[in-house]
């Protein structure tokens, strides 16, 4: 039987799976032993694919709404009257109104992000945004690009293996926190390693940890500022790279004086002799790699908060060493997202709210404020946005202060959903397009993101209904609108990125999609210390502590903290109301955010949400383990099932995102019940730089629930039988 080698995609991706298939069915999935960063291991969400491919309520076919949104009622067309309705009303958009009146939104990076780009500027729209815009790896990479030039990783894979893991705000043996695999961690967590982890709650590294600190949500920026001020002090910093390879470093020592070890101690709830211990071991373990996340990046301190945090290593000798903080290799571009077809007067016109990082003045890389772009859609300001396409998002879950996002997107007036599933979202729109699984379309994916340690080769080896990837939707509707998309077919994408590949890496010169389908994966070595020869990619060609760069483009040169505005510092009146602070997310390994609620093999893993408290807490506000709670604030109410966790702080609660009841069905699937984004804030202020919110560290209160039926209708869902 026929058996391919292609790279899951079940979560950001990067493990190898060989695939069965018989009759064009894929009936067997199993980890690539040789798979360059998996070796042959493979999570549940991987494994699951099959059950995924085949779930009875697979969206299959192109679906028109009959009735009002959210009638539920859907009638399946063909996917040459989608291509022509859709492509219909975006030319009468386009053309009356100016093509800003149509937004894209996309989630996490997927396998389409370049291409979405890529038809966004076709289109000539600047609104393109995503729920992971402002607050999901863009600030920690941006933060690394204005530092050192490149953004950089860990490097797992040569012969020196890290000497100690800084694991900040990130859980990376379940979430491989959209740099890493969860492998890589795991196995140094196992062998020994030392791990220096930042976290407000126990997470299944930190029972081995060296050192766990316990910030208070939503102030690691300060903490971070504390530990660089510890770590000048003392000199214990790698002071041979910071004279001859950084600059601003006087001016870095005095801003860091602003935040002595007593002042942040009271901003962080961190006692002053672990943030020394902590400094010391950042300063002695090497080579000392940095796994962080995007809790760093989930506040209004966001921005400079990555930049704090990226000078610990960067300072104390890990700069490009063997198993250090080593910089990205990008060994095959992504598609190119044709940022030059965007006109400067329609790049301009971007909902960006004016914060410098998207609005074009920092970066090309333009994404619109999701808040504000919603906004648009809900008020006609600044203008009207009147049409959607949504690829790979389920805004109601994902996006901040989702009663927000429910009255806007209900505004659109022609809103286009492309997933795998129905979804609350779904529920919004005119047209549904079925988008294909992982193991349904070819693509390249060189992994780690922004690590590259190695380029993998996705492969289509089954159809499935009339699922297509959404980049070939792209592609068909501009030949449909009368637009240049650049290539005639996806092969021809792939094949120019591979050809780029060979005239950097002449070893693979020559190797087109098949030759790689072939290979499988290619794996260059990796040099070290090129900066010693190249020096680094910054205008001053050094490490810019002080950024002037970042000055000219109407940032602060250097990093900074400020107490968010919903914060008992801030507000003591509103914590008078609601006392607990309230972070969000924590990953689970069956899920990939709102995925695979309705996948039976998975949610049995962990069928219900948990909101993570102290036994303290719980006691006062009379919660019982197990039991389902009320989480409110002013914002809105929601329920999740108290978890009591004794490790943590009395004053937090942890809620899990991207909670919604596939079970309880349409229109609604329960997305109001346990949806923790009805309680977050995305409107501007915000970060200074690039509009981030917070969604770590807000207010609420709690109380029990004792009227809840989700596990009854769980249950009965459960025990039915599946067709
Ligand atoms: N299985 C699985 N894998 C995933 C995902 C998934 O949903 N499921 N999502 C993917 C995506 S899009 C991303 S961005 C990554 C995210 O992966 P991570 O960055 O690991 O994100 P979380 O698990 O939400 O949060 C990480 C940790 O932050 C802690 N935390 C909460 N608030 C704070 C705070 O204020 N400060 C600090 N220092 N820590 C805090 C939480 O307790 C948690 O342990 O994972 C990716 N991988
Ligand atoms: N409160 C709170 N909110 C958060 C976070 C948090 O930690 N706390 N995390 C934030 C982060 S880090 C991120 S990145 C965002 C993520 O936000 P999103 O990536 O938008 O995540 P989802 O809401 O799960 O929506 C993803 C939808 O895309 C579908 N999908 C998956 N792959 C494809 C594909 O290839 N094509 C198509 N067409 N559809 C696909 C899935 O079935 C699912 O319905 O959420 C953010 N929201
Ligand atoms: S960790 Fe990610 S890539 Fe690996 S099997 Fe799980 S979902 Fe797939
Ligand atoms: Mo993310």
């Amino acid at each position: 039987m026929p058996e391919y080698i292609t790279s899951c995609r079940g979560c950001h991706g990067g493990c190898m799976h060989i695939l069965t298939v018989q009759d064009g069915r894929v009936t067997k999935v199993r980890p690539d032993p040789n798979g360059p960063l998996n070796q042959g291991r493979a999570c549940p969400k991987g494994m699951s694919i099959i059950e995924q491919m085949y779930h009875p309520d697979r969206l299959l076919y192109p679906m028109r709404r009959l009735g009002p949104k959210r009638s539920g009622k859907w009638e399946r067309i063909s996917w040459d009257e989608a291509y022509d309705e859709v492509g219909d009303r975006l030319t009468h958009y386009r053309e009356t109104y100016g093509p800003e009146c149509i937004a894209l939104t996309t989630g996490t990076g997927r396998h389409h992000l370049a291409q979405y780009w890529r038809f966004a500027n076709i289109l000539g729209t600047p609104n393109a945004t995503s729920s992971g815009a402002l607050i999901c790896l863009g600030p920690r990479k941006n933060a690394g690009e204005y530092t050192t030039g490149v953004f950089a990783g860990v490097d797992y894979y040569g012969s020196v293996k890290p000497g100690g893991i800084l694991i900040w705000g990130a859980n990376p043996a379940v979430s491989g926190a959209d740099g890493e695999l969860q492998w890589h961690v795991k196995d140094a967590a196992r062998a020994g390693t030392p791990l220096i982890i930042i976290d407000p709650l126990p997470t299944e590294l930190t029972p081995k940890a060296r050192l766990w600190l316990r910030p208070r949500p939503g102030t690691d920026g300060a903490l971070a500022l504390g530990l660089l001020n510890i770590l000048i002090e003392n000199g214990w910093y790698d002071r041979d790279f910071v004279e001859r390879w950084t600059v601003g470093f006087s001016e870095l020592k005095a801003r860091c004086a602003e935040y002595p070890a007593e002042r942040v101690s009271q901003i962080t709830w961190v006692p002053t002799p672990d943030m020394v211990e902590a400094a010391r071991l950042i300063a002695t373990i090497k080579p000392l790699a940095l796994e962080w996340g995007c809790a760093v990046e989930q506040t209004s301190n966001s921005f400079q908060t990555c930049r704090a945090i990226y000078m610990l290593p960067l300072l104390t000798g890990n700069w490009d060493v063997p198993g250090g903080f080593v910089p990205s290799k990008e060994i095959a571009p992504a598609a190119d997202p044709l940022f030059d077809r965007l006109s400067p007067a329609q790049g301009k016109k971007i909902i960006s709210g004016d914060f410098p990082l998207n609005d074009g003045t920092a970066s090309p890389k333009m994404f619109a404020h999701p808040w504000l772009t919603l906004e648009a859609m809900r008020t006609g300001k600044p203008y009207p946005i009147r049409a959607l396409l949504s690829h790979a998002n389920n805004s109601l879950l994902s996006m901040p202060d989702a009663r927000h996002t429910f009255e806007s997107l209900s505004k659109l007036e022609f809103f286009v959903y492309m997933d795998f599933f129905k979804t609350p979202t779904a529920e919004l729109a005119d047209i549904l397009l079925p988008a294909a699984l992982w193991p349904e379309l070819d693509s390249l994916y060189p992994f780690p993101e922004f690590g590259d340690q190695a380029l993998l080769c996705q492969q289509k080896v089954a159809q499935v209904g009339e699922c297509k990837p959404d980049e070939e939707f792209f592609l068909e509707l501009c030949r449909r609108m009368g637009l240049d998309y650049g290539a005639d077919s996806q092969r021809e994408i792939l094949d120019g990125c591979l050809e780029e590949m060979g005239r950097r890496y002449p070893q693979y010169a020559g190797m087109d999609f098949d030759a790689l389908k072939q290979a499988a994966y290619v794996v260059p070595p990796r040099n070290y210390y090129q900066y010693k020869t190249h020096g680094f990619n910054t205008p001053s060609g050094k490490a810019e502590l002080y950024s002037q760069r970042l000055k000219d483009s109407g940032g602060d040169p250097l990093p900074f903290w400020r107490e968010d505005q919903e914060t008992p510092v801030s507000r003591p009146d509103l914590a008078e109301r609601f006392p607990l602070i309230l972070t969000t997310g924590g990953r689970r390994q069956p899920y990939f955010i709102s995925n695979n609620r309705q996948i039976k093999s998975l949610r049995k893993q962990w069928p219900f949400p948990r909101a993570s408290l102290h036994p303290e807490t719980a006691a006062k506000y009379g919660i019982r383990d197990g039991e389902w709670i009320w989480i409110e604030n002013q914002r809105g109410r929601i329920t999740q099932k108290a978890w009591l966790r004794p490790e943590m702080d009395p004053r937090v609660i942890n809620c899990e995102m991207g909670w919604w009841y596939p079970e309880a069905g349409p229109p609604d699937y329960g997305w109001e019940e346990s949806n923790i984004n009805l309680l977050t804030r995305g409107e501007p202020p915000g970060d200074p730089f690039s509009g981030a919110y917070p969604l770590r560290g807000l207010l609420c209160r709690v109380y029990p629930n004792t009227n809840c039926e989700i596990e009854a209708r769980y249950r009965r869902w459960m025990d039915a039988e599946q067709l």
